[in-house]
């Protein structure tokens, strides 16, 4: 029995996943607490979709959102978000469907949520979570882009960076999705940023992170110089305006 009382969903973008996908959602359909799942595919021509509806077809805790084209792991997030909310979901998580995020540890970013925390992460950089099989450069460039965030942007979560989830429902109902401006990667980091700004409580779970053994990689170079725009645009949205003007005016006015 799960401690938790609501209902959960477990928003899993997807973009060629066929050889991780139908293993996958069996895992979380086998969960304790009938954890749904709502798959986002941005019309993988692998035929991921295709899987997907067949899956859904015979379970109905499992729903499919298709999109046109590939569109980015953001926008993806947030239109399963809306979909989420929409109908009536307690917690929404998110997941990668590529098994780096453990299935099992699902349940465990639920509990600390359903205890009081407002957005849990399963995080690979709070004491106990690690990461396996990912190449240096690939750990080097994570662990910058989480130091950059906390430098820059004050974030107090250790893995701002990574996309399993649980968000609670009011947290989603109170940030404003339609001014999230990332679609790509970078979207976790601004939603780890607003979360906080917004007064909301972060929690981590440590996990243990494995580097996809099937499929290929979606992340490119680009999503680097994304998140470092990301990082510097939030930056200076979060300087005190109004402050900043009316000095200047005051300068103005002076000569
Ligand atoms: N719907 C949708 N899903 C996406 C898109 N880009 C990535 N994904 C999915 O988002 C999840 C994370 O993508 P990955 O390619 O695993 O990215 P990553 O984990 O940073 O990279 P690897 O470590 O190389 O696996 C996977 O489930 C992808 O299939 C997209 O544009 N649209
Ligand atoms: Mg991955």
């Amino acid at each position: 029995m799960p401690s938790w009382q609501g209902r959960a969903l477990t928003v899993v973008p997807t973009y060629n996943e066929r050889e991780n996908l139908a293993r996958l959602v069996a895992r979380l359909r086998a969960l304790p607490g009938d954890i749904h799942v709502l798959i986002v595919d941005d019309n993988s021509p692998d035929g991921t979709g295709a899987i997907a509806d067949a899956i859904a077809a015979c379970d109905p805790g499992v729903h499919v959102l298709h999109r046109a084209g590939k569109l980015g792991l953001g926008t993806a997030y947030r239109a399963g978000f809306r979909n989420g909310l929409a109908r009536g979901y307690d917690f929404l998580c998110t997941m990668d469907a590529d098994f780096s995020h453990n299935p099992q540890s699902l349940p465990f970013l639920i509990d600390k949520a359903a205890s009081g925390y407002d957005l849990v992460i399963g995080s690979r950089y709070v004491r106990g979570g690690t990461v396996v099989g990912s190449p240096p450069l690939r750990k080097f460039i994570s662990y910058a882009a989480n130091a950059l965030a906390h430098i820059v942007l004050d974030v107090t979560a250790r893995d701002c960076t990574a996309g399993f989830r649980c968000y609670r429902r009011q947290v989603l109902e109170t940030i404003d999705l339609d001014a999230v401006f990332s679609s790509g990667y970078s979207f976790l980091v601004e939603m780890a940023f607003l979360v906080e700004r917004a007064g909301f409580r972060t929690g981590e779970v440590p996990i243990t992170f494995v580097n996809r053994t099937e499929g290929a990689s979606k992340i490119s170079k680009l999503e680097i110089y994304k998140a470092m725009y990301t990082i510097a645009r939030l930056r200076t949205s979060a300087l005190p305006w109004d402050r900043i003007v009316a000095i200047y005016h005051g300068r103005l006015d002076r000569r």
